[in-house]
């Protein structure tokens, strides 16, 4: 089929799905949808854990990560930490668009996005401020742990060089209520494919830590030649094993999408049998399928040509 457009995200966003969507409707091609799409997601702060006033760093600032990948010539554009700016997905583009780079990170990203016209405002919100008050307050406080048990997975810094105490490695930074980033897959008119994720990380977080999100390969990978691949999870593990380019490439090497998603995700699972997250694939006939693991089940959102409204999957992990 040489025109079978389609638009894939994780999680149950049908809004963002329909916003990119109603973008190739009107013409646009897989950019533009995959940046309207991702935006709404950033602009509705969906769960919580993606755009601005969600995941609050140890410091109470949000940061973004996010991530455009364009399967048709291999080109990318990446944030990440990047700092009161609202816009990541729109800042990610520019960097695909506008610069020979792939990646910016931190301040000298936000400087490029207001070179690039964005605007720079607090990405704190009052919801933001009291969720990182009470972890604060619980977490970093020694009176509060006077009289309890200290529980060595809700530590905070200052860290220390690695001894028998660290708790660095520890830390509890998912749970089923935190790990909902978009990420998204567009297969436009023109049967070209991209994909690409946004997202506030994770809570409570170093200052300084990026996650998988913005990561190719990790978050997110395309090729036009084979079809595309997202993720979504605890990041710090997950990009070890850069499961969206494994799931492209066991597609490439003839797995349907359904395998080529479990082969990702039991990659992960075999190593750290209770990680959470699952990876979401398609290939070039428009065939789709998602795993995951460490949750009851996984949501994910379709819409394609033919159909009137996005649907909502479950996937049981
Ligand atoms: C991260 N992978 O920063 C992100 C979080 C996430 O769905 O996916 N949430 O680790």
């Amino acid at each position: 089929d040489s025109s079978n457009p389609i638009v894939l995200t994780t999680w149950a966003f049908p809004e963002a799905t329909s916003v990119a969507w109603n973008e190739l409707l009107k013409g646009g091609n897989r950019i533009d949808a995959l940046e309207a799409g991702c935006s709404k997601c950033e602009e509705l702060q969906c769960d919580g854990t993606v755009g601005y006033g969600g995941s609050p760093d140890e410091n109470g600032e949000t940061t973004l990560d996010a991530l455009f990948f364009d399967g048709v010539n291999m080109n990318m554009g990446a944030v990440g930490g990047l700092r009161r700016v609202k816009n990541a997905m729109s800042v990610a583009r520019r960097v695909l668009e506008n610069t020979e780079h792939s990646f910016l990170i931190g301040d000298l990203a936000t400087r490029f996005a207001k070179q690039m016209g964005f605007k720079e405002e607090a990405l704190s919100t009052n919801n933001s401020i009291s969720m990182w008050r009470e972890w604060k307050n619980n977490n970093c406080n020694p009176n509060f742990w006077k009289n309890v048990k200290p529980d060595p997975l809700r530590s905070c810094g200052p860290y220390q060089p690695i001894s028998e105490n660290s708790v660095y490695f520890n830390r509890k930074l998912f749970d089923s209520h935190n790990h909902d980033t978009i990420g998204m897959i567009v297969v436009d008119g023109y049967n070209k494919i991209a994909a690409g994720t946004s997202t506030n990380g994770a809570n409570h977080k170093i200052p300084g830590r990026v996650g998988d999100s913005p990561i190719p390969g990790a978050g997110a990978y395309a090729d036009n030649d084979v079809g595309a691949a997202v993720a979504t999870g605890n990041g710090d593990v997950m990009m070890r094993f850069l499961p969206s380019f494994l799931a492209v490439e066991e597609m490439r090497r003839g797995s349907t999408p359904l395998e080529a998603s479990r082969i990702a995700v039991k990659r992960i699972s075999d190593k750290y049998p209770n990680f959470a997250g699952a990876v979401l694939a398609v290939n070039r006939n428009g065939e789709y399928a998602a795993a995951c693991n460490g949750m009851n089940e996984f949501p994910y959102s379709v819409i394609r040509q033919g159909w009137d409204q996005v649907i909502v999957n479950l996937v049981k992990c």
